[in-house]
């Protein structure tokens, strides 16, 4: 692999950079995907940002934000399961965009992703920067049916514009693309953790409108994180969605705790704050679903601290996810 072609050369879509898989998880073709596991992408694709470009390095990132062995075991300290070996989780490296051209990226995001949840598996993507969500729930939606599968936002930012400058697919609109084509409803929305000064009152009172919920950081302090989540969670699953995708936009935290991002917005959520969440609502929720985008490595500083908080958001979902499937007695002893 690490002689392997560079992260974005079209027509490979199986190359990780220097160093290899996620965590050295074992490496699987996504048309090699098995029932149950968790399939990782790489969609190293930043042609929608608006401001700062970089987001298509953020699979390398988060794959090599990493201080232990690569040897596809993390066991988790108190929720005392390995969620790579256990549910388990594959890596079948990164998707082959078409740099320069947004809809054949994501046409080819969309069909990977097709692809594993074809397979009964669940992609989990690592972006990239938010356009690719248009792809990504698309794709599941795919298999599990147009409007049968909710969608959990975390994001300083809706995502819900009309268009940018003229264009319809970017990583400001991708949510009301997905809305309009029907592959996720607006009432089967919930977005967590929006603040700052976008989008426009016109663009919210649509969101308003297509019965999205939308907690801002203003109802989490308010409220505080539990109440919303649990708020959240069952707003989710109302009407009997056959699935959540959960799409985590790293600038939902703080950018003091995330500062390796495109559209930095202050005040958001702490890193312990989004760790727990994403582990209970792997938990708590049918996960059919997942990407981690916007972290752009070259802000990231100091360290790769940005990088190390996404991988950790995949480890925590992963965790939550395996302790849905474990027996209820073996899960009741653990302290997730
Ligand atoms: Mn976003």
């Amino acid at each position: 692999m690490t002689d392997g072609p560079l992260p974005f050369a079209p027509g490979t879509g199986e190359s990780f950079g220097a160093r290899g898989s996620f965590c050295g998880v074992p490496v699987r073709r996504a048309a090699d995907a098995r029932p149950g596991e968790v399939v990782i992408l790489g969609a190293p694709f930043d042609w929608g940002a608006s401001h700062r470009p970089g987001a298509r390095f953020g699979p390398k990132a988060i794959r090599e934000a990493d201080y232990l062995e690569p040897d596809g075991s993390r066991p988790h300290l108190t929720a005392r399961v390995d969620p790579l070996r256990d549910l388990p989780v594959v890596d079948a490296g990164d998707i082959a965009i078409v740099p320069g051209s947004v809809e054949r990226s994501l046409a080819a995001i969309e069909e990977a992703v097709a692809t594993v949840a074809a397979a009964g598996a669940v992609p989990l993507v690592l972006g990239g920067d938010h356009s690719i969500t248009y792809a990504n729930a698309t794709g599941v939606a795919r298999h599990l049916g147009f409007g049968e599968v909710a969608l959990v936002h975390f994001d300083a930012h809706a995502d819900t514009g009309e268009d940018q400058w003229g264009q319809l697919y970017g990583h400001g609109t991708p949510m009301r693309r997905l809305i309009e084509s029907g592959a996720v409803p607006g009432h089967r929305f919930v977005q967590i953790g929006l603040r700052g000064y976008w989008p426009p009152p016109a663009t919210v009172a649509w969101m308003r409108a297509q019965r999205m919920r939308s907690y801002f950081m203003a109802d989490i302090v308010d409220r505080g994180l539990d109440a919303v989540v649990d708020e959240a969670v069952g707003y989710a699953l109302e009407g009997g969605a056959r699935g959540v995708f959960v799409s985590v936009d790293i600038d939902v935290v703080d950018p003091g705790m995330a500062p390796g991002t495109g559209t930095p917005e202050p005040g958001g959520l702490t890193s312990r704050q989004l760790l727990d969440t994403v582990r209970r609502l792997g938990r708590d929720l049918e996960v059919v679903g997942a990407d981690v985008v916007e972290v752009a490595p070259h802000y990231d500083q100091p360290m790769d601290i940005t990088a190390a908080l996404a991988n950790r958001v995949v480890l925590e979902l992963t965790t939550g996810m395996t302790l849905r499937r474990q027996p209820a007695s073996t899960a009741s002893t653990s302290s997730p």
